[in-house]
């Protein structure tokens, strides 16, 4: 197989983005998702579910966990599994090599979940806009561990809006993390309109990294679980300011097979970017 094909090239520099189906078997796929609810309904000690607890209303009962569960950050490289099926896996490598090249870092891994009926949006951003180290030419993939579809929460995105500069990010009242200004994001799809990016398990997007794109809450009966990685190669790893602590994955062409994953530190001390204005001020 071929891949990124042409077409595939044409349409990240056209609209941002493309799909590729198929990239891990479904039985790979379950392999990882038997590992992420394996973690996540089993109670650990430090857990402190407390049923009088208004926000806590299940206490440390397993579905309680799973509902509460947004994201595992960092925990794709703590699972051998999850590491050499997915991150640091062939098929993965395969792609992003085209697009990094033969030094291929791994900048950020989490699991994104959105629990049935309770999984809630992830706002409107572009990740550089929330990196803030002016990063434009790491690579994001995203893979389906469940079906990923309009009803549970899917990905949408803007094509075409990773034409567009990295912006300020902002908090609202209600914000879970910086995100772009709301009524930029409404101007933007009434020029460009909106793709829904439906996948069945192992299929995986990739995306630029100033692409606007957000994911709804999941009002429906079934979970929705995915596994993202960012890719960097040691060059931007280098000129980058924020973030030195990266996990090698491909080194000259070749796959790393080391677990736990080797540590590449970028050289230079990491600065850190505070907090994010208040969309009132941006707005002033
Ligand atoms: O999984 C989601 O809903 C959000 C994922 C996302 O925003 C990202 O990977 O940058």
């Amino acid at each position: 197989m071929n891949v990124p094909t042409p077409e595939q090239f044409d349409q990240y520099q056209r609209e941002g983005y493309f799909i590729q189906r198929g990239v891990l078997t479904r039985d790979a796929a379950m392999e990882i998702r038997g590992v992420i609810r394996n973690h996540i309904l089993s109670p650990d000690n430090e857990a402190t579910g407390d049923q009088y607890d208004p926000m806590d209303p299940m206490g440390d009962a397993p579905e309680a966990r799973a509902a509460r569960f947004r994201k595992l950050g960092n925990f794709c490289v703590q699972s051998p599994i999850i590491w050499h099926h997915a991150h640091c896996g062939e098929p993965l490598l395969r792609i992003a090599r085209h697009f990094v090249g033969d030094d291929i870092l791994l900048k950020f891994n989490s699991c994104f979940l959105k629990p049935a009926k309770t999984g809630s949006a992830t706002p409107w951003h572009q990740d550089n806009g929330l990196w803030r180290d002016g990063d434009s030419e790491s690579f994001n993939f995203w893979m389906a561990i469940d079906p990923a579809t309009r009803a549970n929460g899917c990905l949408q995105f803007i094509p075409g809006s990773h034409r567009e500069p990295i912006e300020t990010h902002v908090l609202y009242e209600d914000s879970i993390h910086g995100e772009l200004l709301r009524p930029r994001v409404k101007e933007m799809i009434e020029r460009h309109g909106l793709h829904h990016i439906e996948l069945e398990p192992g299929d995986t997007v990739f995306w630029h990294s100033n692409l606007y794109h957000y994911s709804p809450p999941n009002t429906s009966p079934d979970s929705r679980i995915a596994i993202a990685g960012v890719y960097s190669s040691p060059e931007v790893a280098t000129r980058g300011e924020r973030f030195k602590q990266y996990h090698r994955c491909m080194t000259g062409g070749g796959v790393c097979t080391a677990f736990p994953p080797a540590v590449h530190t970028a050289p230079g001390e990491a600065v850190p970017a505070g907090p994010y204005p208040k969309a009132e001020a941006v707005y002033a």
